[in-house]
């Protein structure tokens, strides 16, 4: 999850697997949270979400999250241009590095305010992200609750992953402490881990 600072990114994970909105901001630095996902054939999906910085400080963990995630979710604010420019930046890093065929998704955040102050239009947005760029795009409100859970279906879309998530189906609901041990030593020391689990269904 990338994209500049302040634009939702946090909120859209917090409104996603805790049902949460964060209405107080505070800074990440960079944080791993993880869904699982129980299928109606047996199998399981885990989602690790990778929260990174907006700022501008931290260009090495952002060089490590291009090179090591496997797929991405860039967000703007539909009332801050910048930030939407900052997407295109972001997106332009991303396909020099991994090349077009890699999974990625464009997001506008902050649906809920007020027309006036919307900067990007959808349609334009919208257009760009499917038809120039061959993206996945959705837009929500992580304040309202709206969208979210399309932002991570068009994900799996992207990713050709059959599975549409449905947590409010038969959700099975855990918290598991902090988790601290890394699958990838290199970020060990610098994010949280949280587990949380909740099911899913095959529509
Ligand atoms: N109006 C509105 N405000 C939002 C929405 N989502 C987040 N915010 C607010 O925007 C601010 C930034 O939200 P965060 O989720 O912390 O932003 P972030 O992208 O994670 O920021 P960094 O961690 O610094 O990169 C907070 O004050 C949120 O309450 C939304 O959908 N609508
Ligand atoms: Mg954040």
């Amino acid at each position: 999850m990338m994209g500049a600072a302040r634009v939702g990114k946090s909120s859209i994970i917090s409104q996603f697997l805790y049902e949460k909105y964060l209405s107080r901001y505070k800074q990440t630095i960079e944080e791993m949270h993880r869904g699982e996902y129980e299928l109606p054939d047996g199998s399981s999906l885990t989602l690790d979400i990778l929260d990174t910085s907006g700022s501008y400080q931290f260009p090495a963990m952002r060089a490590l999250s291009i090179n090591t995630s496997g797929a991405f979710i860039l967000v703007y604010a539909v009332d801050d241009e910048e930030t939407w420019n900052e997407v295109e930046r972001l997106r332009e890093q991303i396909i020099s590095v991994r090349g077009t065929r890699v999974p990625i998704v464009i997001v506008g955040n902050k649906a809920d305010v007020a027309e006036e102050d919307r900067q990007i239009p959808f349609k334009v947005a919208r257009s760009r992200a499917l038809l120039e760029w061959g993206c996945g795009y959705a837009e929500c409100s992580a304040k309202n609750n709206e969208g979210i859970l399309t932002v991570f279906k068009q994900l799996l879309r992207q990713a050709n992953i059959e599975y549409n998530l449905s947590p409010a189906v038969r959700r099975r609901r855990k918290s598991l402490p902090s988790y601290t041990g890394s699958p990838n030593p290199a970020r060990a020391n610098s994010a949280k881990y949280y587990l949380k689990r909740h099911s899913c269904s095959v529509q």
